[in-house]
């Protein structure tokens, strides 16, 4: 999965698909583009920044952020489109113009996400973050993070079912960074085999995070190469979809860990 963010001020691409302090369709497209001929086969379209610290916007800023790039790539490239918002007001849209999967930081706990995630019938990944962004950085605590995780999933998979949203529908993430340390990420990366629940796929998204950088004393733009490993390590360990925005690079390594994963034993 490749990631589009259509944001000023995300950590690493912020700003990218902007022209003139605006976001601009024909650039996000071009890059779409390149993601698929390096193999993505989803696009996950963002329009606010999820960064540690960020500050959220309205539902209207989001909404012309992102409407008119994801109505672009569902005409236009050969992937899936993934909406990145907790806001229900952009899950409708982004149906509406057809996106196959939300992607919710939040795990459709804002008031109506439910309601429209199951009224829209799409796929849905439900991340665990603890706090909110502009603050879960702040001395984040658990008595077992991974334990946390799982219990977490159990919860918002009951709350899926209450709504109406079949568990085919869903992919879960345990959301590095989100509300955690590098002990926290470290410990749910080792445990990943044992974070799923009811036998949805796993979803996970490492790339040029914090986690990185504090393992290779690294600044944002030379992470591609530990985000690569993390992915593999991943792989290797089941997990189904990996979000990034190093397409072309975590393509190939991810191949080789799902070869040797998949390997029948002699
Ligand atoms: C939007 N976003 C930023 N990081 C992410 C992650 O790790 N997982 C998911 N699902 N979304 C993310």
């Amino acid at each position: 999965m490749g990631v589009l963010n259509m944001t000023p001020d995300s950590f690493s691409d912020g700003g990218s698909y902007f022209v003139n302090g605006k976001p601009d369709c024909a650039t996000a497209l071009k890059h779409a583009e390149l993601m698929q001929s390096e193999g993505a086969a989803w696009i996950d379209v963002g329009g606010e920044s999820t960064r540690p610290g960020s500050e959220p916007i309205s539902v209207q800023q989001e909404l012309d952020r992102v409407i008119p790039v994801v109505e672009q790539l569902v005409q236009n490239v050969n992937c899936k489109v993934s909406i990145d918002t907790s806001s229900p007001e952009v899950m409708l849209e982004a149906a509406n113009v057809g996106a196959a999967l939300v992607n919710d930081v939040r795990a459709l706990k804002r008031s109506g996400a439910l309601q429209a995630v199951a009224k829209t019938g799409l796929k849905v990944c439900l991340m665990h973050m603890r706090g909110e962004p502009k603050t879960m950085q702040h001395k984040p605590q658990y008595g077992s993070v991974v334990d946390e995780v799982k219990t977490f999933f159990e919860q918002r998979l009951l709350a899926c079912e209450k709504a109406g949203i079949g568990q085919e529908k869903i992919i879960l993430d345990p959301g590095f960074g989100f509300g955690k340390t590098l002990q926290h990420n470290l410990q749910l990366l080792n445990q990943l085999g044992g974070l799923a629940v009811r036998n949805c796929p796993l979803l996970i998204g490492v790339s040029r995070k914090s986690m990185i950088g504090q393992l290779l004393n690294k600044p944002v733009d030379q992470r591609v190469y530990g985000g690569v490993a993390l992915a593999a390590i991943a792989v290797m360990k089941g997990i189904a979809f990996v979000r990034t925005h190093d397409v072309a690079a975590t393509v190939d390594a991810i191949k080789i860990a799902a070869a040797l994963r998949d390997i029948e034993q002699a």
